[in-house]
């Protein structure tokens, strides 16, 4: 087995980070494929808590490659700041690789996120306001600046007047606001190009010699699969593909050389930003929820909205991506409940729906058909063997995988490395 993928099956913050980390003890690449500065990846060692942005996960190991690919919205600027933040606490970030034909993320990108989520008013989609939709759409219009052109001072010189000029135009006619400067604009940026320069390859080539050479790779995904571009809740959505297809496009690697897709999978779900969420819970249990899991943003600090697993989109997840094994996190919060549900099904005017509606409108309207189970009422963050986990709480791991159609493979039981339970 050489490439691994692991990606969320929710609406993000499943614990990506975490399974990443905790997988990458045997990698020996690991690959970012998709969106940006938007992740918020945590990984806790030794009490030390690591907030990922735009790092490989896999950073926290000596010797990993830590591939930035072409799919990303790479934003200079958040890179040397988490390179920095990593160097003062003595990791080596010499294998950050980052790749020539990803799109640069610039400061208008991320002004102009703002100013159309304002100008959207109520139907904003609570973006993170990193410019990811703005990097993204300039890609797509073919004006966008690739990491190539960044380092290339003369090319990133002209295409900065050249785009600035455009966007600035956008920015004072139609959002109403104040134009952007273009000289400190490059004087900034040209400085970031020149310490970033020895990062930069062709990281396709770096990646297929990689595969010939059979070497570990994981695949990092970042967001999840209801905030994927095409197959999420559109619009409230994210700009990029995080499903596991989205490796082709952001990684230029083949379907082929995919060996196992690992899903993470929340014990309960959340949701930040706008747009629907059938099993949201907002009352005391969902507060409750939030609480015990401590659940607000890791970029924005927004707190996230909560409620029950819903299996339906976990097996929609299943579908989209290939998952071969689930990785569940965050049992223990539910430690604390006295009953748990879960969502089996969606029921729409009266009748059970076999997949999930492309319409939001019917989304919306969607009735969660819950199963209920009893809550296990112990700390369970100190069990390290699957046979050892309270009998309810396997009860309602054991329904999750039939209700999902997907394996178990991880439970994972607190932030630590230690704290999960590999099943065999
Ligand atoms: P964007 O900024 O254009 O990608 O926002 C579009 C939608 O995607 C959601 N989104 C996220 N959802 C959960 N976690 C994310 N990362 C951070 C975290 C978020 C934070 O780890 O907590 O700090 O608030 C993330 N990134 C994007 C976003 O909420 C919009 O719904
Ligand atoms: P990601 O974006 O998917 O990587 O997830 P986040 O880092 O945004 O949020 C997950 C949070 O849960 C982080 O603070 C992790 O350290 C933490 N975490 C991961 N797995 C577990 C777990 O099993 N139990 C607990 N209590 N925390 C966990
Ligand atoms: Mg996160």
């Amino acid at each position: 087995m050489s490439a691994v993928v692991v990606l969320g099956t929710q609406w993000g913050d499943e614990g990506k980070g975490k399974i990443v980390d905790y997988l990458a003890q045997k990698a020996e690449t690991v690959v970012r494929y998709q969106g940006g500065s938007n992740a918020g990846h945590t990984v806790a060692v030794d009490g030390t808590e690591y907030k990922l942005r735009l790092m490989p996960s896999g950073i926290l190991y000596k010797g990993t490659l830590c591939v930035v690919g072409n799919g990303v919205a790479f934003n200079p600027k958040v890179m040397l700041q988490e390179m920095d933040g990593m160097i003062e606490k003595g990791i080596d970030v010499s294998g950050i690789r980052i790749s020539n034909r990803a799109h640069v993320v610039l400061p208008y990108h991320c002004e102009m996120d703002g100013y159309i989520e304002e100008l959207k008013g109520d139907n904003k989609v609570g973006t993170t306001k990193n410019g990811i939709g703005p990097c993204y759409a300039d890609r797509d219009h073919r004006i966008g600046i690739r990491v190539c052109d960044f380092i290339d001072k003369e090319e990133f010189a002209k295409r900065l007047k050249e785009n600035l000029e455009l966007k600035n135009q956008e920015i004072v006619k139609l959002y109403g606001k104040e134009p952007m400067d273009y000289e400190s604009m490059l004087k900034e940026y040209e400085g970031y190009a020149d310490r970033l320069r020895p990062y930069v390859c062709d990281t396709i080539a770096l990646l297929h010699d990689e595969i010939k050479a059979d070497r570990k790779i994981l695949f990092e995904g970042a967001q999840a699969t209801m905030l994927d571009i095409d197959y999420g809740t559109y619009p409230y959505v994210t700009a990029s593909h995080p499903i596991s297809g989205g490796i082709g496009v952001g990684a230029g690697v083949a379907p082929r050389d995919i060996d196992k897709v690992v899903g993470v999978v929340k014990a309960y779900c959340t949701r930040v930003g706008e747009g629907p969420f059938p099993t949201e819970q907002l009352n005391e249990i969902g507060d409750k929820i939030r609480d015990a899991g401590h659940e607000y943003g890791t970029v924005t600090g927004r707190p996230r909205r909560t409620g029950w697993l819903d299996a339906c989109v976990v097996r929609y997840a299943g579908m989209l991506s290939g998952i071969d094994y689930m990785a569940i996190t965050r049992l223990d919060i539910l430690d604390c409940m006295d009953e748990i549900k879960m969502c089996v099904a969606y029921k729409y005017k009266g009748e059970i729906l076999n997949e999930i509606p492309a319409s939001l409108k019917v989304l919306a309207e969607v009735e969660p058909v819950y199963e209920t189970f009893e809550g296990w009422k112990t700390d369970i963050s100190g069990i390290r063997t699957y046979e050892e986990l309270p009998e309810k709480a396997r009860i309602y791991l054991e329904r999750m995988a039939e209700v999902t159609g997907i394996d178990l493979g991880i439970v994972s039981v607190g932030p630590n490395r230690d704290q999960t339970i590999v099943l065999a």
